[in-house]
């Protein structure tokens, strides 16, 4: 259990929006807008940036931010009848300065509290009383946490049901030589055909073209091996079965307005995702997401990046 008081720096970032900045020894930071309750940034000990922002992010509500990691809810896509991905990545999130009690394995105290509840249009649109709570934490070993806890706090006794992802870009040297493990041999629904079911074959996911895959039932961890920069990215996640993973490549890219036509190169979105079974809760009831992403240096075996040692 984390006994110091949480620290975090509160700043102004692009376009005059507020943002926290947590810190933590080794050069080591993270950047979290309350607009969205986004993180936007993960550096490591050399300062170098860990997440995919756009390079034509608009910071302006009500356009959700391009790149880092925005948060799908209660929405995932166009999985029911709200705006693509729901609204809690374009709503002013607080600062939560008395969370319930939250269990950490870390020693750091670089982490803050935020929480999102409805306001009267979001009663309009989805009628259920919530409240979100997010830990955003960055460990003594780098390590980025999210921490998600939802509550139906609905006092007209009704249930509510949700979709939810936290959308992360994570930045990658070149698309082409990245390989995500720990997918193989999965059922996965296909954006770019309707969402028909298919079953992944042969090795790892590789990038040669448009991506928009949800896997289903994935396992807690997944590994992302950035071969020219020789580095891995682990993808840790608790209460979340599925996992989408989305590049837009050359054309899609040109359609969408806050996204450079070159940054497909550089990018690639591993979500940690609730979409083939939405959670249900009952009033009083809370449900918790968790996903933790950690970079680690690569290993090599004969001119190969070792997957196996990653996911081990
Ligand atoms: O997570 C993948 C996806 O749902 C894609 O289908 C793609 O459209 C992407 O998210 C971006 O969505 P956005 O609403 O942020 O433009």
């Amino acid at each position: 259990m984390a006994t110091e008081r949480p620290s975090f720096e509160l700043a102004k970032g692009i376009n005059g929006l507020d943002k926290i900045i947590l810190r933590e020894s080794r050069n080591r930071s993270a950047e979290v807008y309350l607009y969205g309750g986004h993180v936007t940034s993960w550096k490591d000990e050399n300062g170098e940036e860990l997440l995919h922002l756009s390079s034509k992010a608009v910071f302006k509500p009500p356009k959700p931010i391009r790149g880092g990691i925005p948060l799908c809810f209660p929405q995932f896509s166009n999985f029911g009848t709200l705006e693509s991905h729901g609204f809690a990545r374009n709503r002013i999130w607080e600062v939560d300065s008395s969370p319930p009690p939250l269990p950490t394995n870390s020693s750091s105290n670089a982490y803050v509290d935020l929480i999102l509840r409805p306001s009267e249009d979001d009663l309009k649109a989805w009628p259920h009383n919530f409240e979100f709570r997010m830990r955003v934490a960055l460990g003594s070993e780098g390590e980025l946490t999210l921490t998600s806890r939802i509550r139906n706090t609905n006092s007209d006794g009704k249930p509510f049901t949700f979709t939810f992802a936290y959308h992360t870009y994570f930045s990658v040297s070149d698309i082409s030589e990245v390989r995500v493990e720990g997918l193989e041999t999965l059922d996965y629904l296909d954006n770019l055909t309707n969402r028909e079911r298919f079953t992944e074959q042969g090795d790892a996911i590789t990038f040669e073209s448009e991506t928009d895959k949800i896997y289903l039932s994935t396992p807690a961890k997944i590994a992302i091996l950035d071969h020219e920069k020789k580095r891995t990215f682990v993808v840790r996640k608790d209460g979340l079965a599925d996992a989408v993973v989305w590049n837009p490549w050359d054309k899609r890219s040109k359609t969408i307005s806050d996204l450079g036509d070159e940054d497909y190169k550089h990018m690639l979105c591993v979500e940690a995702a609730a979409i083939e079974r939405p959670i249900t809760l009952k009033p009083g009831e809370e449900w918790k997401g968790r996903l933790e992403l950690s970079a680690v240096p690569s290993s090599y075996s004969s001119g190969q990046l070792d997957p196996k040692k990653v996911l081990e």
